[in-house]
């Protein structure tokens, strides 16, 4: 008989190649050295450290899946999915500077750009030189980004874009905005333009007062009249597709990051339930304690199985959006379980920031909202399943 191993239950390691391996050891050591030590104080102080962006491109760990050709790793998407594990296993906070960089601003740029617009932004984006951000949601518009007001108008060598977009992460520190509009120009399609940091009419400033996800910095993108040349426009899509590519990949990747961060909070509260001790004995040798410890590996297990499967179909070109919903909203809700059960299993101390798993389930709040909610991904699988669309 195999030994079981209670921190890789179904072997995923052994389900991985070399490369793989290492782009997933790069990332650990990089998280847990470099990050675990300072995410305390960013949180507390809501302070986003733009130095994370240059650290990671120096190690090869923004826009992975970005051919080597402009500076990038290359690597499938089984290693991006393994990135945003390790680095949400600090905080998904970091998880999402990484993931907007490199599926919602690299990504459209390598897909839908000219090779001009390759050439010109991604080897500084894959260094993190420039930080990009990603502007689909409004204030009126975000479940449903279809109703996006946010406007571009045919000017002379280009478009006057007008409009705001609200919850950008990364917005009030970025240089490179990728941004959807209706054009007029296209049939009112929805487009999407590169924009740039300086641009006459262009401001994102910051949205404090978070009480999740607070190392990574979000604000608004606000466009008065900016005139965007026409070698800003992305050339090879239009219509919702376009962005919907982008979060494709984003989701993929976050199904991955909160099993990270999960698996965090798992770790934290076993290792807490053998110190600790009441009634005379540890509380990990009480039946709820070890039913509680039982319920999130499973949770885990099967959740980072659905993430690999759903990665490799990635990778062989065989993914419908559909089992990217399956596997995004339900590992985020397992997540967010997870993260408060730990909580709870903390007692007191699990209200405090050392003990971190507060503060993974805070910030679990907002992914389990964005990038499509918790319910609006119940509602893609259930007009997969019905053949009938239950949004409007
Ligand atoms: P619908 O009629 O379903 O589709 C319109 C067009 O889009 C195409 N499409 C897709 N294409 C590729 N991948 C997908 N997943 C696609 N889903 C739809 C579809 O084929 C169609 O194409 P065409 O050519 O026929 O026009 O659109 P709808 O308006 O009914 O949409 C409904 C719904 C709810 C599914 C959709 O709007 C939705 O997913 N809403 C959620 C919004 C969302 O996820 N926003 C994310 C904003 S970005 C963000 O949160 C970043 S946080 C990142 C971080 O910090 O980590
Ligand atoms: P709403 O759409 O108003 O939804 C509110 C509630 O109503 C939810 O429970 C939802 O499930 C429910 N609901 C909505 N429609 C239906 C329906 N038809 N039937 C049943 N229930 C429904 N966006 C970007 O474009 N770029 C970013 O970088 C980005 N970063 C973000 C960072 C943070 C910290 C946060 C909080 C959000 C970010 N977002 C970003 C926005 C995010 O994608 C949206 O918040 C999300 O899509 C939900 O939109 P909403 O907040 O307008 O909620």
């Amino acid at each position: 008989l195999a030994k079981f191993t209670w921190d890789d239950a179904y072997l995923l390691d052994e389900q991985l190649n070399e490369d793989e391996r290492l782009i997933r050891d790069t990332a650990r050591a990089y998280a847990q050295e470099k990050l675990q030590p300072r995410v305390n104080e960013a949180y507390l102080d809501e302070k986003t450290d733009r130095s994370i962006f240059n650290e990671m491109g120096e190690l090869g760990l923004l826009g992975v899946t970005v051919p080597e050709e402009y500076g990038c790793a290359g690597a499938n998407y089984v290693s991006y999915g393994l990135v945003a594990r390790e680095v949400e296993r600090i905080d998904s906070g970091y998880r999402s500077m990484m993931s907007v960089q490199s599926s919602l601003v690299m990504y459209p740029i390598y897909a839908y750009g000219s090779e001009e617009q390759r050439k010109k932004y991604l080897p500084k984006l894959g260094s993190g030189e420039w930080v990009g951000c990603f502007g689909l949601t409004e204030p009126d518009a975000g479940s449903d980004p279809g109703g996006m007001k946010t406007r571009a108008e045919k000017v002379a060598d280009g478009y006057k874009l007008t409009g705001s977009k609200m919850w950008i992460s990364n917005s009030p520190i970025a240089d490179v905005f990728v941004v959807w509009a209706k054009s007029s120009a296209h049939d009112n399609q929805i487009r999407g333009f590169i924009l740039e940091k300086g641009m006459k009419g262009l401001s994102a400033p910051k949205i404090g007062g978070k009480l999740s996800l607070r190392a990574s910095i979000t604000g608004e993108v606000v466009m008065d009249g900016v005139i965007v040349p026409e070698e800003n426009l992305l050339p090879n899509v239009s219509g919702l597709s376009g962005p919907f590519g982008c979060l494709n990949r984003a989701r993929y990747g976050i199904s991955w990051g909160v099993m990270g961060a999960a698996e965090d909070c798992f770790h934290r509260a076993r290792q807490y339930g053998l110190d600790r001790k009441q009634f005379n004995k540890p509380l990990a040798q009480t039946q709820l304690y070890q039913k509680k410890l039982a319920d999130m590996l499973t949770e885990i297990t099967l959740g980072l199985q659905g993430s690999l499967r759903v990665g490799r179909l990635l990778d062989e070109g065989k993914m419908a959006p559909e089992m990217i919903s399956l596997v995004k909203r339900n590992n985020c809700g397992k997540a967010l379980d997870i993260a408060r059960q730990a909580r709870d299993m903390h007692g007191g101390n699990g209200i405090q920031i050392e003990y971190q798993v507060m503060r993974h389930a805070a910030n679990l709040e907002t992914v389990n909202t964005y990038e499509g909610t918790h319910d609006v991904h119940a509602l893609i699988l259930g007009r997969a399943i019905t053949g009938l669309q239950a949004f409007f």
